[in-house]
Parts: structure tokens; sequence; C-alpha cells
């Protein structure tokens, strides 16, 4: 038990929201691991077109390369897959410890992947093989237990003359939203949710023209033909029954809500023939435990080829993701996040009830130190060995009342590439909820974890949902910290900003840290980046500001302003409004 007493200056919290029975999002959230398939005419060329790799992802063919609706629609006459087999999709999404399955119905390119009554490109009418592989999916959902989850495409349609995005075969002054709705949207998804039983999810994308309106309506036909049936983030307008970060996205930290990051399992969603850069598995087992542990959903993708087969590769890696669950589910399925905001060096953590998960993604050491857990741990076992007992004492910081565990962890296996460790509490965990020192001296100063201010009336940068900031275009605003050393020193000040890998960086800006009677300017760069899972797709590039040097233990502030700003309009993208994407600022022991 803890000795002694806890500073009152301390900001702690229950940090284990209470789960409500009735809560819609609950059996997707204790999912929390789904299988995309993208699967669709775009199989056929595979990422080649005139007798060249394309770079992009497979199933945005027609658009890159702007082919014309007549001449896109003589795959379908070459759409025949003899290799199709609805009961072995099921059963791989079971054997990797998928929960749910979300198939593409109809994608941008238009094209129905089932038998649509009300409109004839769709795979059963147009197509030799005349069959339709959503109701076997459907059948098959149903007898293994994985629950069925179509997307729909509601906004870009590049075969439709009223549909977003093909300027190419249509004028688009002559584009009818509310026609394209009436005559496609709502006949197609009435289909999808009367024709295959119950629906968990309709996994709208892309929403770049749609209104309000027209996202409000689509929403309702769903809620109306099927109360239960989720709707996914990007219905657009945010009225989404949860929320959806950036494709292949890791967020700095816990999340708040329901959200769920869609990911690849190579670089591409439909089947390209060419890339073959598949994620390792303990890639793909690393970034489930990331993202479970900040409250984020993993809905990873398989594509298949023209012939209906799920590649080799991406099989055996979702083989060895469900295998590595059969031990270590208990701490995925049906647990919240880890109490703590900001990641930890070592690894993971995730709740259920009063068990706190830690996941080690390398060998910990044998005298292993958490800080910040105030609740009593009754006792300690590896999932993959729960007879063993590890040894533990809690005490409380000297300098700062900061809870202190400590663990031995001598006899410890280490299973790679996750080795989970199970803290049994007398209730659920109480932390400490500000930024704290790590035992290894870092202290990570997240974005989540700042407080936002301004000079101005008010201010205009936020912290987005996602865990970065949004809008930082002005030097008014500033993020500012209060965090606890435990070990006073000489620090390493690092300012992490990133930027999702195809689109442009919006950097150089110059920004100004202050701490105490200390200031440090410098301007952010893009030529050191921080290597680890995030930065595969949104690099987390590391700006040095220099040194901190702290007297003393206890409690401390940091601002962070922009000083000079330099926006320009090339930044700006459907998916990026070209201010500051701050990650962190990272306090380091300084190499003495
Ligand atoms: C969309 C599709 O365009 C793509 O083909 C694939 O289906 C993917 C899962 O979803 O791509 C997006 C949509 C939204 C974002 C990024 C890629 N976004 O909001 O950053």
């Amino acid at each position: 038990m803890s000795r002694g007493k806890i500073s009152p200056a301390l900001p702690t919290a229950r940090r284990v929201a209470p789960r409500r029975a009735a809560d819609p999002l609950r059996w997707w959230s204790d999912a929390r691991f789904g299988l995309f398939i993208h699967w669709g005419l775009y199989a056929i060329p595979a990422g080649v077109w005139r007798g060249k790799r394309v770079p992009y992802i497979g199933e945005w063919l027609m658009f890159r390369e702007k082919i014309p609706v007549a001449t896109y629609a003589k795959f379908v006459p070459r759409f025949h897959p003899r290799h199709w087999d609805a009961a072995a999709i099921v059963r791989l999404a079971r054997e990797a410890g998928q929960r749910y399955l979300v198939i593409t119905a109809k994608h941008h390119d238009g094209f129905a992947m089932y038998r649509s009554a009300s409109n004839p490109y769709n795979v059963f009418d147009a197509t030799p093989w005349a069959h339709d592989p959503l109701a076997d999916l459907a059948r098959e959902c149903r007898r293994q237990g994985v629950k069925l989850c179509f997307y729909y495409s509601q906004d870009l349609d590049w075969h439709h003359p009223d549909g977003a995005w093909n300027t190419w075969d249509y004028d688009p002054a002559k584009k009818s939203p509310a026609r394209y709705l009436r005559e496609k949207v709502f006949p197609q998804l009435t289909e999808l949710l009367t024709n295959y039983g119950d629906i968990g999810m309709i996994w709208f994308d892309t929403p770049l023209t749609i209104s309000r309106e027209h996202s409000a309506a689509i929403r309702r036909l769903v809620k109306r033909l099927q109360p239960r049936c989720l709707v996914s983030g990007r219905i657009g307008h945010g009225l989404g029954d949860y929320r959806q970060t950036r494709d292949n996205y890791l967020p700095p930290g816990r999340l708040r809500g329901g959200w769920e990051t869609c990911a690849t399992l190579n670089h591409t969603w439909g089947y390209k023939k060419h890339d073959h850069e598949w994620k390792s598995p303990a890639n793909l087992i690393t970034t489930l435990v990331d993202l479970a542990s900040k409250g984020v959903n993993y809905l990873l993708n398989i594509g298949p080829d023209a012939d209906g087969r799920v590649p080799a590769p991406s099989a055996g890696r979702l083989r060895a993701m469900g295998a590595w669950l059969r031990v270590n589910g208990e701490a995925i399925y049906g647990t919240e996040p880890g109490p703590f905001d900001y990641e930890h060096p070592w690894g993971r953590m995730t709740v259920k009830d009063h068990t706190l998960y830690l996941h080690f993604f390398a060998k910990p050491p044998r005298s292993f130190r958490l800080h910040g857990l105030h609740t009593a741990v009754r006792s300690v076992s590896a999932l993959a060995a729960p007879g063993k007992k590890f040894a533990h004492l809690q005490s409380l910081d000297a300098a700062t009342g900061v809870p202190v565990l400590d663990l031995d962890f001598t006899d410890l296996r280490f299973i790679a590439p996750v080795t989970v460790v199970a803290l049994h509490l007398a209730a659920p965990p109480v932390v400490v909820t500000e930024a704290l020192q790590q035992p290894d001296g870092a202290v990570p100063l997240i974005a989540p974890l700042a407080r936002v201010g301004t000079s101005a009336a008010k201010p205009g940068l936020r912290i987005g949902g996602n865990g970065l900031t949004e809008n930082w275009r002005n030097t008014d605003d500033w993020l500012q910290w209060r965090f606890t050393l435990l070990r006073p020193g000489t620090y390493d000040v690092t300012v992490v900003t990133t930027h999702q890998h195809l689109e442009p960086w919006s950097g150089g800006h110059t920004l100004r840290l202050e701490c105490g009677d200390k200031i440090l300017r410098h301007r952010t760069r893009n030529d050191i980046l921080i290597p680890g899972l995030r930065s595969i797709y949104f690099p987390q590039l590391a700006t040095p500001f220099g040194r901190l040097t702290f007297a003393r233990a206890g409690r401390h502030t940091l601002r962070l302003q922009a000083q000079r700003l330099i926006l320009l309009r090339k930044n700006i993208t459907h998916f990026s409004d070209g201010g500051i994407q701050f990650v962190e600022i990272r306090l380091t022991p300084a190499a003495t």
C-alpha cells in the first residue's frame, strides 16, 4: 500500500468510464478489432494501368487516370472470381480475432458489389459471375458469429453523372447531389439495410462535397431502417456515432469517445499485384495494442484479388495476430483505454474493471517502476503464466508525493512481440492526470495535456479529437502545461511536429518556448525523423530546442507560442489547415 501523504497539488482522477449496458457502441468498442475488405473491379487492373505500375492506392485508379466510364466498364465482363470463398474469409476474420467485418458494398467507382435492384451497375446483373458476394457474407457472418457491416461511398461516385468528382465524363455544373441521393444512395442503402439481415454499421466515407442536410438525411434513413445500425464518422458533418482518425493514423495519446483507425496491411486498400510491402506481425500486434490503449478500434484491411483470393501474406499476418490474441485477448477485448493520457516508453496500458494491463514491447528491466498510480495493487502476474506472481511495492516520492510502484520482474519471461502483465488492483485505477516525469527521466508534454490560451479575444488554436493541434495559425495563441519533475537537472528540449506523408509539411515556423525565466526560440524543421510506428505514414519530426535546467523537483509550467508563422496556400488540403501540426514537447535528461 502507499505510505505517507500524497501531495494535494497533484491532480488525480479515476480514469475508467462507467460502462453503460445500453451504450449503442458497446458491441463495437468491446470488439476493438475488425476486418476491412476492399474488393471490386479495381482488383482486375490490380495497380497496373497501360503497362505501368501506379504509385497510389489501387481503388483510386479510375480517378487518378481519369478513365472514362465507358472504358472502366470494360472491366465488368472480366469479373468472374472463381476462388471467392465467403466462409473462408469469415473464418479468417475469426482466426485473426476480428469480431466485425466491413466490406465495400459500393466504393467511389460506383460499382455495387451486391445484387442491387435499383442500379444495374452491379456484380450480379452486370458480370458473368452473376453472384451476390454480400449475400454469402451475410449468411456466413450469421453462421460464424461475426458482425457484418457495409462500406458505402455516399459522396464520391465516378460512375453516376451526379456523383462527386467525375469531371472528365460529366459537366460539374450539371451535377445534382440531391438527384444522386434520390436515384442511387437512398435506394441502395435501403437494399443493404433490408436484404441482408442485421447490419452492425454502415461505414460511410470521404464526405468531401456532401451537405450537412444530405448527411443528416442519410443518417435518418439508416436509423429508420435499422435503429441499432451504427453510422461511421465519415458520414460527414460530425453526424457519426463514432469518429475516425486519418487512415493508418496512431494518435499520440488517449482519445475520448469512440474512435477507429482503419489501416492497410501493405500500402493499398484495393488489391495491387506489385505491393509486397507487408507490415510485420510484430508491427501489427503492437499497433493493435497501441490503438486499444488509446481507446481506438483497429479496422485492418485485406484486398482480395480479381479471383477472390486473399493474398497469402495478408492471411498469414492476420492469423499471427489471432494467435497472440488467443493468449492476450482479455487485455484487448472489452477494455478501456489506459488511465494515463500519454504513451510510456516501455509499452502501453489497458484497463478492465480492477485490472490494469501493462503491455511490454520489450523485456522490462528486473526492477521496473511506474509513476502515478494511486490505487493499491493486490497482485501481479503475466497473462501467459498466471500462476507466477511478481513482487511489488508502492510508495510515495519524497520530494513530490508522486505515487511510485516498483515491480520485481526477475523471472518474467518475455514473449515477443508484446508480453502482457496484469496488475490486479483493489479498485479501478486512480492516477495522477498531469504530465509526470517517467522513470527514464523523460517528460511527455503532448498536446491534449496542454491548456490553450490566447492574448486575443478567443483562441483559434484547438486540440483536435485525434490529439493534434488544429488551426494553429496565429501568434496570439499558446499551449501551456503544468508538469511534475521528480528529479531536478538539465533536460534536452525537443518539439515534435508531423504531417500526413503524402501531404506537404507545414513547417519553418518560429516557436517561442518559455519555462520559468528561460526562453528558447527555434524554427521547426523536417530533417530529423523520430523512428517508430507513427512515422510510417505520419512522420514524427524532431526540432531540437536547446536545454532547460531545473533547480528543484516539483511542479513546473511551460508555455509554447508561435512567434513567426509561415502559412502557405499549398499546405491547405482537404485534410489539413496548413497550420502547425504539433504533437508534443519532449524533455529528456541531457547527456552530461
Ligand atoms: C478513403 C477512400 O478514398 C480510400 O479509397 C479507402 O477506401 C479509405 C479507407 O478511405 O480514403 C480516405 C478518406 C478519408 C481520409 C483519408 C483517406 N481522411 O479523412 O484523412
